[in-house]
């Protein structure tokens, strides 16, 4: 049996390995269908602005849903209509694929607003 503070072996957890300079240089070129997300001190980067606090505020609602079905979860800031964005994976030291399932996530999120 696992021990506290240990984690499974899930699919997702395998997933956390830091990539290399040139995976994130790809991974980058991969976003280009997701325009606004750039390398920003080392940390996936976009910055949202929204019609009003409402909107900001549901969209954050629906990424905060899928970070917790994805125990992966985007170190944000929000001041009324914008929300920025830093995305790395903590437990890895850097991006993994996992930030950049997430900034895919967070695209289709900011494209249900109302
Ligand atoms: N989110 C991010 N961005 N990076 C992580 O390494 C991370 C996370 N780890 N959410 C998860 C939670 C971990 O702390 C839990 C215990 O699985």
């Amino acid at each position: 049996m696992r021990g506290p503070g240990t984690k499974a072996a899930s699919p997702s957890r395998m997933k956390t390995h830091k990539l290399s300079d040139s995976e994130v240089r790809s991974g980058l070129q991969g976003l280009q269908g997701l325009p606004g997300w750039a390398l920003h001190d080392g940390k996936l980067h976009r910055e949202y602005e929204f019609d009003d606090f409402s909107e900001a505020f549901g969209f954050m609602a629906r990424c905060a849903l899928v970070a917790q079905k994805q125990d992966h979860h985007p170190e944000w800031f929000n001041v009324f209509n914008r929300v920025v964005v830093d995305l790395t994976t903590h437990d890895a030291g850097g991006i993994s694929a996992l930030d950049f399932a997430l900034a895919t996530a967070m695209e289709k999120a900011a494209r249900l607003r109302a």
